[in-house]
């Protein structure tokens, strides 16, 4: 019998776990102590517990589940497991101090190394095909990355001030919308490091749509704040109209008016004029979607924003194409610190011509999160199948804190519809008829 001879993945994994670790100790160098181990919103964890629940994770999956040695007991576990402690109630747990913390992922992560190298590129098991179990914890480790900088975006004790990576300058913004025609598509992917929620990769029909071509910006969503949109119900989802009402919500989180049409942000330390040019983040579902009812159009779903991202071609894994992710294509791991403005990169544009569909802000959809047919969960019910069911609303595309590892067509995020401090904002859809 023939043997196709697997695909090498361990130069890969391994890069990305060392890209991981540096993003986690680049971005939390220099903060205070005080201010790693403070709770600064009830939504969030300490920035410690976070560093110390990806290295216990990887000492789950990367040592333990591998054969490899345990270096923690279940009661240091338990510290660390987020269906155990709500994230408001962590700050009260016995935590590493941070010097601790990251002592413990070094020495995970050095046995982890050992037991890496002496791993076949053909190791056998659904853990380790394709090197799967690594793609999963390096993907893990960035997705906290992000969520450090959602934390560390909710800090008012201390002004972080990250150095930014210049963004490319936008030429000409093209056409508003695109029609995508309907037909037959692929949803889903099974590629070796897509996560259990992507797969199986399964046939859509759709009917034709149109598609914004670019993300909602400040400068749209502005004339929605200011011709009273939060304050109509007409735009409203019953529910969002109540969560507004009972918040105070009238226009998005970090966002300041100083005057008429004078808006100003807070963006970490800084406080800067709102750029109108670059796509709105920190909006809840509600708020994408009031937005789109005002606009006559709606919120796309995940089947739709998917075959846009594919351009109809059976699992592709970028809008434009299976070239890994550079500068060039899209704004995302993390160095920028902002949406970029729209049009800032051609090259990542689908092949319909859609653009930023990747990176700088998650795009919301119509979509609640659930199982594809054939869902199977792995290797854990907890990532994925625990949150499936009407209560989470699916954005798709990664936002400028996502690293290109954990951002691809097939890629779905999730999160409660009243959900603003994560780096979120959406495009718009309408029915071609
Ligand atoms: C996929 C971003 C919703 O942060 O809750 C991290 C990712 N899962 N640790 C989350 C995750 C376990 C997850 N999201
Ligand atoms: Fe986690």
């Amino acid at each position: 019998p023939s043997r196709v001879s697997p695909q090498p993945w361990k130069a890969r994994a391994w890069l990305e776990l060392e890209a991981a670790r540096r993003r986690t100790l680049h971005m939390l160098s220099g903060v205070p102590e005080a201010e790693l181990v403070r709770q600064h919103s009830p939504l969030m964890s300490p920035l410690v517990w976070d560093v110390a629940h990806v290295a216990n994770y990887e000492e789950q999956w990367l040592l333990r589940a591998l054969g490899g040695p345990a270096l923690t007991e279940p009661a240091f576990d338990a510290v660390y497991d987020a269906f155990r402690h709500p994230r408001r109630t962590r700050s009260a747990l016995p935590l590493l101090a941070p010097e601790a913390a990251f002592a413990y992922a070094a020495r995970v992560r050095e046995a982890v190394r050992e037991l890496f190298d002496r791993l076949p590129e053909d190791a056998p098991g659904p853990l380790l095909a394709g090197g799967f179990v690594f793609g999963m914890v390096a993907q893990h480790e960035q997705q906290h990355a992000e969520t450090l900088a959602a934390t560390l975006q909710l800090m008012t004790s201390w002004e972080y001030r990250p150095a930014a990576r210049p963004l490319p300058r936008p030429g000409a913004v093209p056409l508003h919308e695109v029609l995508i025609p309907g037909g037959p598509s692929v949803q889903g992917s099974d590629a070796p490091w897509a996560y259990d929620n992507e797969r199986p990769a399964h046939p859509v029909d759709l009917a034709p749509f149109f598609l914004d071509a670019h993300p909602t910006t400040n400068g749209d969503y502005l004339v929605f704040v200011e011709s009273g949109g939060y304050e109509d119900p007409r735009w409203w989802h019953p529910e969002g109209w109540a969560f507004i009402q009972a918040e105070g919500i009238r226009h998005p989180l970090f966002w300041a008016r100083l005057g008429p049409r004078d808006w100003a942000r807070r963006r970490f330390g800084f406080v800067e004029p709102l750029p109108r040019d670059a796509p709105v983040q920190h909006v809840c579902w509600y708020e994408a979607e009031a937005y789109a009812r005002w606009a006559g159009k709606r919120l796309p779903t995940e089947a739709e924003w998917e075959r846009a991202a594919t351009g109809g071609a059976p699992s592709r894994a970028f809008p434009w194409g299976e070239a890994p992710v550079t500068a060039a294509h899209a704004n995302l791991g993390g160095e920028a610190w902002a949406p970029a403005p729209v049009g800032a990169f051609p090259e990542g544009q689908s092949s319909e011509g859609i653009w930023g569909l990747l990176g700088d802000v998650w795009e919301w959809t119509a979509s609640p999160f659930g199982g594809y047919p054939g869902f199977r969960a792995h290797p854990y019910r907890e990532y994925s199948e625990v949150f499936f069911g009407p209560g989470h609303q699916v954005l798709r595309g990664g936002s400028w804190a996502s690293a290109p590892v954990a951002v691809r067509n097939s890629f779905r995020n999730w999160d409660l519809p009243i959900r603003r401090h994560i780096f979120a904002g959406f495009r718009c859809a309408r029915d071609a008829r």
